[in-house]
């Protein structure tokens, strides 16, 4: 089998809530869909979150690296050979999630041509994922709202609380808000996304352990070399790092530097490849990892529930699966569900995330 095409189509759907967090906001998903064909007729599909304030990548950007650099590197490929298609993306530095989608898709063409979910040539290890549901910033009353309905509407019990703003004791109350108001039925850990200094990090600590907080998220900017390392060393909860492991070579260095003590997976930036090379890493060492979400559509979604549910590892922890919640529509021709909190996998070839075509056509924005 050959690659003869590889498709990227831009589109956005409004989201019904925003997002707000210490590095940015989402207010849309003007994401980018990729379509690899093949001369088999087999189409591999796979969605492109572009986060400038994570990976500098934009809509424009991902489109434009994909149609001028990796399209014409892989046109000829086979699909089953993506290790050699990670090898010849991997001369372009960067673009994290463009490659990321790239590999998503070229197993969603592997899934399809042997009549197999992705999910069971990955692992088949579970078919559901415990879901996590992320909590934007608002005032606490909202947030012990917005809880409340999660549990009640779909079952779930684990919330990913975003941090990160001044004063801290603005983020810290509304922690304990969450805990007071419904003790300890909820798992409840923070993102922070580098928007506070290792020093006043450190002050909040202590609190963050007492309101039973699993672990603290990218409190500062890694590249806070030192800062970090005293943090991590100091914290009476384990430090996640997101946006400084974006890759596998930096979830290495960010472990044996000891400047987190796990890792979030995130499939949308390392595709399906890279991420079980990173769970292999965090196996091997002995640390723990979670499916992270990159505010992603149910496409997006669909792609991490396959990944996860394929490991031991990966599925022990609750995974963040339901951004798409806040969005008005979505590309999915049968929508994702959670329930009882836990999303299933899907018992069919490739990924297992169809496209309505109808919808694509609605919401593309280059046509
Ligand atoms: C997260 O976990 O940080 C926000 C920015 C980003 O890159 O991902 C989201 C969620
Ligand atoms: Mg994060």
């Amino acid at each position: 089998m050959k690659i003869t095409a590889v498709e990227a189509i831009p589109y956005t759907i409004p989201y019904s809530q925003p997002l707000r967090f210490a590095s940015g906001q989402v207010r849309e998903a003007d994401h980018v869909l990729i379509r690899v064909h093949t001369d088999a007729g087999l189409i591999g599909t796979s969605d492109t979150p572009p986060r400038p304030y994570t990976y500098g990548e934009t809509q424009g950007s991902i489109i434009s690296v994909i149609t001028t650099i990796f399209a014409p590197q892989m046109i000829g490929l086979d699909p089953f050979d993506r290790e050699k298609v990670r090898q010849v993306l991997g001369r372009t530095f960067h673009n994290a999630t463009a490659k990321g989608s790239i590999d998503i898709a070229l197993w969603d063409i592997i899934g399809q041509a042997q009549q197999m979910p992705v999910t069971r040539l990955l692992g088949g290890y579970t078919d559901r994922l415990r879901v996590s549901h992320m909590l934007g910033f608002k005032e606490a009353g909202a947030l012990v709202e917005e809880v409340a309905q999660m549990r009640a509407n779909y079952g779930i019990s684990s919330f990913k609380l975003k941090v990160g703003r001044r004063p801290t004791s603005l983020d810290m109350g509304a922690a304990r808000a969450l805990r007071e108001s419904f003790g300890e039925e909820i798992e409840l850990y923070m993102d922070a996304n580098r928007g506070w200094h290792a020093e006043e990090t450190g002050h909040v600590l202590a609190e963050a352990a007492e309101l039973g907080m699993q672990f603290l998220e990218e409190p500062n900017h890694a590249a806070e070399h030192v800062g970090r390392r005293w943090l991590t060393a100091r914290s009476p909860i384990p430090i996640a790092a997101d946006e400084s492991a974006p890759d596998l070579a930096a979830a290495a260095r960010e472990i044996v530097t000891q400047g987190a003590d796990l890792l979030a997976i995130k499939t949308a930036r390392t595709g399906f490849t890279e991420s079980s090379r990173i769970v292999g890493l965090a196996e091997g060492l002995g640390v723990e990892v979670y499916v992270g979400n990159q505010i992603d559509t149910q496409v997006g979604s669909a792609a991490s529930v396959a990944f996860g549910a394929a490991f031991d590892l990966t599925s022990r922890r609750a995974a963040e699966l339901s951004n798409f919640l806040n969005m008005a529509d979505d590309l999915m021709a049968e929508p994702l569900h959670i329930s009882d909190g836990v999303i299933y996998t899907r018992d069919t070839p490739g990924v297992g995330h169809q496209i309505d075509e109808s919808k694509l056509a609605h919401y593309r924005t280059d046509s």
